[in-house]
């Protein structure tokens, strides 16, 4: 660890201590699940690069924004709006984790039955080991699924910046009328944090920045069509992740990059795995960084993941922002037409999301599909059950995974796959 770092850490009050040991896990697992597959595009270099500064260059650059007068806004779900902080020339980054941390801690102030994604994000904040959340200058909760919305509650008092913003349940002209509401308010509250009024030039440029960045992750999502896969799901789950902390214009070119490269070897037939390979699409909960146990299991099970209904995949970058409004008004209204797509679970009814897996099966030619829900998570539990449902009613063969964050059950999920992936030769 370089003292520039350490001080830097330090500097944002990390436990030094905890932090190493996690650091020393994020490398490890890292060694083992990503730097471990074969033939995979030169590219993810780049990748590989970001995730091992993850918590020293990136903070470093976001302190150096900070110190030059830019803002950081943290948040957990992709219903906050990017644009509107990019309007701002504030900087807006994920604070989901996908590690379990500081668990004791994190059972007294929440039950233990509370999905491994918000323990998380707690037990990165109680255990003082997160940079991200550390460094923000507001952190946004969002009124999504019970579980987030009362620990929201909890977290006020850990923290000395949370916004929370309200959203609707139902997707009705009510609902909308909600969402705008928030957006607006959203809005003020940006414009209040960083002394900057967005006009519509500046909500255009938010909204380009953001649209890049989306344009280019469906680039590379298109890309997996392709037979034999070009890409491994693991490589794309990552570039999805650090979508959510990357600088946009690095990210955006960075992704490109990558699909000049596989276009060619699309175009030579190359691929990380032979041709034929059982193709999988996963379905349901976000994974966060470093949340890759299911992939790393089915990818070495015989099977290739070519794509994710997920808000860390396409649920959450799939849709454009119309930019051809001219007004703030207009280009707003585009903003909330956008997000009104999201098909999150906590929405009732939800039917738009079981199109879109089936439409995702068929673009992607999956012969089958994982339904990931985690322990607790009740709106996508829920929701696994209609899924699989309607994926019968098309003969897609579905599974559906319950689990949570710990290694334990590794041996009992990589059976369960193996025999799905066998079932589909
Ligand atoms: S838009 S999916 S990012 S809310 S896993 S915390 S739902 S109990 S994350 Fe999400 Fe926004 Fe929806 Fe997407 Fe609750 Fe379930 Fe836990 Fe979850």
């Amino acid at each position: 660890m370089s003292e520039d770092y350490k001080s830097m850490w330090e500097s944002l009050e990390l436990d030094l201590k905890a932090h190493d040991a996690l650091l020393e896990v994020l490398g490890k697992g890292y060694q083992d699940i990503y730097l471990a597959q074969k033939n995979r595009p030169e590219g993810m270099g780049y990748f590989d690069f970001v995730m091992s500064e993850v918590h020293g260059l990136r903070i470093r650059e976001l302190l150096d924004e900070k110190a030059a007068g830019q803002k950081v806004i943290g948040s957990f779900c992709v219903f906050v709006p990017e644009e509107i902080v990019r309007a701002a020339d504030a900087i807006l980054v994920g604070l989901c984790a996908g590690a379990d941390f500081a668990g004791e801690e994190v059972e007294k102030l929440l039950p233990r039955n509370t999905c491994s994604l918000i323990k998380s994000a707690f037990g990165f904040k109680l255990g003082k080991v997160c940079p991200y959340i550390e460094s923000a200058d507001m952190i946004v909760g969002e009124n999504t699924c019970d579980g987030k919305k009362k620990s929201y509650e909890i977290l006020k008092d850990l923290v000395p910046n949370l916004y929370v913003m309200d959203l609707p349940q139902v997707k009705s002209a009510e609902g909308r009328a909600l969402l705008k509401a928030e957006f607006v308010r959203f809005k003020e509250a940006v414009e209040k944090l960083t002394g900057i009024a967005i006009d519509a030039k500046r909500l255009k440029k938010g909204i380009e920045i953001v649209n890049n960045k989306r344009k280019a992750i469906y680039r590379l999502s298109s890309l997996r069509k392709a037979d034999p896969p070009s890409i491994s799901g693991l490589d794309a789950l990552l570039a999805n992740q650090v979508f959510f902390y990357d600088n946009p214009a690095r990210f955006t070119e960075s992704v490109n990059k990558i699909c000049d490269e596989l276009e060619k070897r699309i175009e030579n037939s190359e691929g990380v795995f032979p041709k034929e390979t059982p193709r999988l699409l996963l379905s349901g909960c976000p994974m966060a960084v470093p949340n890759w146990k299911l992939p790393w299991i089915i990818e070495t099970s015989g099977a290739v993941i070519v794509g994710e209904e997920s808000c860390v995949g396409e649920r959450g970058t799939r849709n454009l922002t119309d930019d051809s409004g001219t007004t703030v008004d207009e280009l707003m209204e585009a903003i909330i037409d956008r997000y009104f797509q999201v098909d999150c679970a906590i929405f009732t009814p939800n039917p738009d999301r079981l199109d879109h897996i089936v439409e995702m099966v068929e673009k992607y030619q999956a012969n089958g599909v994982i339904h990931y829900g985690l322990q607790f998570c009740q709106p996508y539990l829920m929701e696994s059950m209609p899924v699989e449902k309607a994926l019968e009613a098309k003969n897609i063969p579905t599974l559906r995974i319950d689990t949570d964050y710990s290694m334990e059950d590794v041996g009992q999920l990589k059976t369960r796959v193996e025999a799905f992936i066998e079932m589909l030769k």
